[in-house]
């Protein structure tokens, strides 16, 4: 499913984000920058050891805030490591939101072309998926009316059918406003 939003376009797919060829996936990190499970273990395993190295040079990164690195093995050329909240710690979407906002930020400062993103926070930080969905395609399409030079592709990567189906509801539900708005 995609859609062309103010010269970007925006893309939700469902499967495994470290198959991707954007040239940045993101990471759905904790504050150590420790490589868990999840899309951090997918990307530990895939990437091989050099990201956890470039995280450990960083050290910490703030929940709501992101920092990049390399690749390593995997197809995208970039990782960044995208703080998103655990639930009941409070302010979470305010955090999920800057989360995104900075990872769709750092792609378009490193002159990257296309980014893909899972749904942060909602696999062991226990975010519920449908307001996950609610808070990321808000901001990656309020982002999409900022004037980018570089960024033209954004995808959101589901990883199984239950997500794909609550983000696809979401987005169909958001470019119906977006349309009525215009
Ligand atoms: N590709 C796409 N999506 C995936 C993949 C994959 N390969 N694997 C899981 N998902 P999570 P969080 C989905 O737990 O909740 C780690 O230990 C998954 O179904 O990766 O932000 C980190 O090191 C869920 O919908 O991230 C942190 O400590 C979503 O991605 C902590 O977990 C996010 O699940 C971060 O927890």
């Amino acid at each position: 499913m995609q859609a062309f939003i103010n010269d970007t376009t925006v893309e939700l797919v469902q499967g495994d984000i470290t198959e991707l060829e954007t040239d940045a996936i993101v990471n759905a990190a904790n504050s150590q920058l420790l490589l868990g499970e999840g899309v951090a273990g997918a990307i530990r395993r895939k990437g091989g050891p050099s990201i956890q190295a470039e995280c450990d040079a960083i050290g910490r990164c703030d929940v709501g805030n992101a920092v990049i690195t390399g690749g390593g093995n995997l197809k995208a050329r970039h990782v960044i490591h995208a703080v998103g909240p655990r639930m009941g710690e409070g302010s979470e979407a305010g955090k999920l939101a800057c989360a995104v906002r900075v990872s769709l930020a750092l792609a378009e400062e490193h002159a990257l072309h296309s980014i893909a993103l899972p749904a942060i926070s909602t696999g062991v930080f226990g975010y519920p998926l449908e307001a996950c969905a609610d808070v990321m395609l808000r901001v990656i399409i309020d982002y999409t009316f900022e004037e980018l030079e570089h960024l033209t592709h954004v995808v959101v990567c589901l990883y199984d059918s239950q997500a794909f189906d609550v983000f696809a509801a979401e987005f169909a539900k958001k470019l119906e406003e977006l349309a009525n708005d215009q």
